[in-house]
């Protein structure tokens, strides 16, 4: 891609009305343009990003054996009366009637229509476990929308539900999804702890927030520093260790604002390991056992004429909130430096050439490294416009594709200016340059 026929508006400095460096940065990269409070447009740089997370979410709900389906935005309020959350949801609930006068909304969440396809379609114990999400856009009349699309009206959301035939399997799916969020986030590069949660609105008693360190979430968090040290790597996808895994996370006390106790929190953590921090919410896993499929009579044929109501467990990440929280975590605003992890960065390289009036051949040798990368898979955006050379700096550092290639006056033979974001330049040819990103690439 080259810069003079992108579409990636930059501003020169940073907008006043954004006050965390997620939101500064996405306006100032035009990754998003706001239409109105708390609702976006994406624009083609934030738009690449968001797709990329969510093709890593996808692929990590795929290897658990969740099947994938997409279930609309607009729901009829039926589901929700039944339920009995209609009532209970209030005013974050966008309400909407049709020509027929009939109460419609924008789904917040989705555990009535997945109940509701599920109650019609699956009758036996044998058909179970089920494991169903989609990605799709959500709707809550958040009171304060804020921090750009951190916290939206309208954001999008991978949403998962399970459907097991008793508490013991329920949880073991419970588990296949805390591991399996413990996989995505890591290969987003972002190191995300599980804290016990509150379970709100969606209800049931266990539940758990996944949660990035960062000064300007919205969530508390009390922990133990030990937390950190863990790896998941290596886990299998069996009832006994992932039951392990969930324990070993569990020895150490690690809860939200809500679960905070203070005496507990004294007990259990000795002083040089207490942390109390704030972080970013990019997951949220809830155990509800019948209390929608008993209100919407889910329920399946066991063996012996028996019958009993399927127990289900919710999943969420925030996929849209994902592209900020790893700003959040990345960039690096004292000096102006975005790099994006290579599994989501919008662009793998960018080529920067020094370009004047007379001579162009730093632009034909962009060309030509331009047209090598694409053969290897490696998506480039060069700077083909005849702004200085520390503008054009300047503004692939805040684009943030982790690697740069400089082409400058100086004629070296076969070797190349090569820069891996936040590290010293280094001259070597263009095979190795390649060589370097697919094994990048391929790490992801
Ligand atoms: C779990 C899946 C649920 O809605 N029902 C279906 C359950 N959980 S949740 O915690 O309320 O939301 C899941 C994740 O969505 C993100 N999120 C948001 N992102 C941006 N703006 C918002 N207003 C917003 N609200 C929730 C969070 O990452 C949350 O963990």
């Amino acid at each position: 891609m080259f810069i003079s026929k992108s579409f990636i508006p930059i501003l020169k400095n940073n907008p006043s009305e954004a006050k965390i460096k997620s939101h500064q940065l996405m306006l100032r990269v035009g990754m998003i343009k706001q239409s109105s409070a708390g609702i976006y447009s994406w624009l083609p740089l934030g738009f690449k990003v968001m797709k990329k997370i969510e093709k890593i979410v996808r692929e990590e709900q795929n290897k658990i054996g969740a099947q994938e389906i997409l279930m609309p935005t607009i729901q009829s309020s039926e589901i929700w009366k039944e339920s009995g959350r209609y009532e209970d949801y209030g005013e974050e609930m966008l309400r909407i009637k049709d020509r027929q006068d009939r109460e419609m909304l924008y789904g917040p969440t989705n555990e009535e229509l997945v109940t509701d396809i599920f109650r019609s379609s699956v009758k036996s114990y044998k058909s179970l476990p089920q494991l169903l999400y989609h990605i799709q856009w959500k709707f809550r009349d958040e009171i304060r929308p804020r921090f750009g699309i951190m916290r939206g009206r309208e954001f999008y959301m991978k949403d998962a539900y399970s459907f097991d035939i008793n508490d013991e399997e329920a949880l073991f799916s419970y588990n296949k999804f805390y591991l399996s969020y413990l996989k995505t986030f890591k290969r987003l590069d972002l190191i995300a702890i599980p804290m016990a949660a509150d379970t709100g609105p969606i209800g049931g008693n266990l539940s758990h927030e996944f949660i990035i360190l960062a000064e300007t979430g919205e969530s508390k968090i009390y922990t133990d520093k030990r937390i950190f040290d863990l790896n998941s790597e290596g886990t299998k996808l069996e009832k006994k260790s992932l039951k392990e895994l969930r324990e070993k996370y569990e020895q150490f006390y690690s809860v939200t604002d809500e679960k905070f106790d203070k005496k507990e929190f004294e007990k259990k953590i000795s002083e040089p390991n207490r942390l109390i921090t704030k972080g970013i919410e990019v997951g949220h896993i809830f155990y509800f056992g019948d209390k929608y499929s008993k209100a919407m009579g889910a329920s399946v044929d066991l063996p012996e004429s028996k019958k009993d109501f399927v127990k289900m467990g919710s999943y969420g990440i925030g996929v849209s909130r994902l592209v900020g929280a790893i700003i959040e975590a990345k960039y690096d605003e004292k000096n102006e430096v975005m790099k994006w992890p290579i599994s989501v960065a919008p662009y793998d390289v960018s080529i920067i050439p020094m370009i004047n009036k007379n001579d162009i051949s730093a632009l034909e040798k962009a060309n030509k490294i331009n047209f090598e990368f694409a053969k290897n898979n490696i998506e480039a955006i060069i700077d083909d416009t005849d702004e200085n050379f520390s503008s054009k700096i300047k503004k692939m550092n805040l684009i943030g594709a982790p690697y740069q290639v400089i082409i400058g006056k100086q004629k070296d033979g076969d070797l190349l200016e090569f820069k891996e974001i936040g590290k010293e330049a280094k001259r070597i040819n263009l095979v190795e340059i390649i060589k370097i990103i697919k094994e990048q690439k391929a790490g992801n």
